[in-house]
């Protein structure tokens, strides 16, 4: 059933395609409890090659994936370094404390971009009254900073000096490859330094579910019971594996073409009285912008938006998010940015 509403609110929301739907009804399957599901083996096998690394764990959610990341690299009490927005410290209901004892440590970032420059200010090495840093993570693409795309040398330069000083590093990658579209650089590549990567198969790649935890297979073999301890024993799981290798193989080379749309939403949005954004820093799919000389809250721009048929959230009191996808198309985005026009209109002429 095509979705009569234009549905900007994530990238979460896309449908199976029919290649997709076609590999999940005939997935060759097994229990991959007892590792016998020849479809998540393939996948893990496929995800590990593309990223560069030994292994790889196919988990039901990103949510799942990153919890089990830094639960490998970190003992109770311990602190871990991220970005003020990052999608761990916000939007996960705060498991980095609720499952491994530990506290978030933020740093204030423009962009969401971390640089060793940064990070160095914020580590602690223990003793009578700190708790000590276990791990740095850095989240690529930044949601919330509007899908900005990590330099490959500050990733570098923040593994080489984390190491050094006897720290992990994990990658929130769960939009990776559209980092990777935009800097027209092989997954792999970006990766290459990092201890532990996650990466969604349910965002941008269009799966209808799971994410994969890549690393060596040493911390797989260990994050494989953390997933079992979390409920991710998931038995027959070909099914959405199936789905998942579609995404991996066939979505990447198609990314630009949301970036693209992002970046035309980006403009026209701009153009808008009351709305601020910079499109030029627009360069994956997700499009955060500013609201509040509209004079409407988020939310009443978001009901009114609804009526005429354009799902589009707020992300908190100022700004708005819209993230392109292979369900929107440069049409929706026009008449996104028309039903925008007429909304913020009106909010006006009632001022
Ligand atoms: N992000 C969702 C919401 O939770 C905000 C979205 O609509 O963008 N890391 C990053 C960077 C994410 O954006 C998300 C999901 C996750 C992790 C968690 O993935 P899931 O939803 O599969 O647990």
């Amino acid at each position: 059933m095509p979705n009569p509403m234009i549905d900007l609110r994530s990238d979460t929301v896309t449908r199976p395609t029919a290649p997709m739907r076609r590999a999940m009804a005939e997935a060759e399957v097994g229990d991959d409890v007892y590792g016998e599901d020849p479809t998540v083996n393939r996948l893990e096998r496929r995800a590990a090659e593309i990223l560069g690394k030994e292994a790889a764990l196919f988990v039901p959610t990103g949510t799942m994936g990153n919890t089990i990341a830094i639960k490998l690299h970190t003992s109770h009490g311990e602190e871990v370094i991220c970005d003020h927005r990052s999608h761990i410290l916000d939007w996960e209901l705060s498991m980095t404390a609720w499952f491994s004892g530990c506290l978030v440590r933020s740093v204030p970032t423009e962009d969401g971009i971390l640089r060793w420059d940064m990070v160095k200010n914020y580590l602690r090495s223990g003793g009578a009254h700190c708790a000590p840093t276990a791990m740095i993570e850095i989240e690529n693409t930044h949601n919330m900073a509007g899908g900005t795309v990590y330099p490959v040398d500050a990733i570098e330069e923040i593994c080489d000096r984390a190491h050094e000083a006897g720290l992990k590093v994990h990658m929130d990658g769960a939009r990776v490859f559209n980092a990777a579209a935009a800097l027209g650089r092989p997954v792999r590549e970006i990766v290459a330094k990092l201890d532990t990567v996650m990466f969604c198969l349910s965002k941008a790649l269009g799966a209808p579910a799971g994410s994969m935890v890549a690393g060596t297979a040493e911390a797989i073999a260990r994050g494989r019971l953390y997933r079992k301890r979390l409920g991710g024993g998931m038995r027959q799981a070909g099914v959405l594996a199936a789905a998942g290798l579609i995404a991996l193989e066939e979505t990447p080379k198609r990314l630009g073409e949301d970036h693209a749309n992002a970046r035309f939403l980006a403009e026209e949005l701009g153009k808008l009285p009351g709305i601020a954004i910079d499109a030029r820093k627009v360069v994956t799919n997700i499009v955060i912008f500013d609201v509040s000389g509209t004079g409407s809250s988020p939310a009443d721009l978001s009901a009114r938006l609804k009526e005429r048929g354009v799902l589009l959230n707020g992300v908190n009191a100022r700004q708005m998010r819209a993230v392109t996808h292979y369900d929107v198309s440069r049409a929706d985005c026009e008449r996104a940015a028309e039903v925008m026009a007429e909304v913020v209109s009106g909010v006006a002429a009632k001022v």
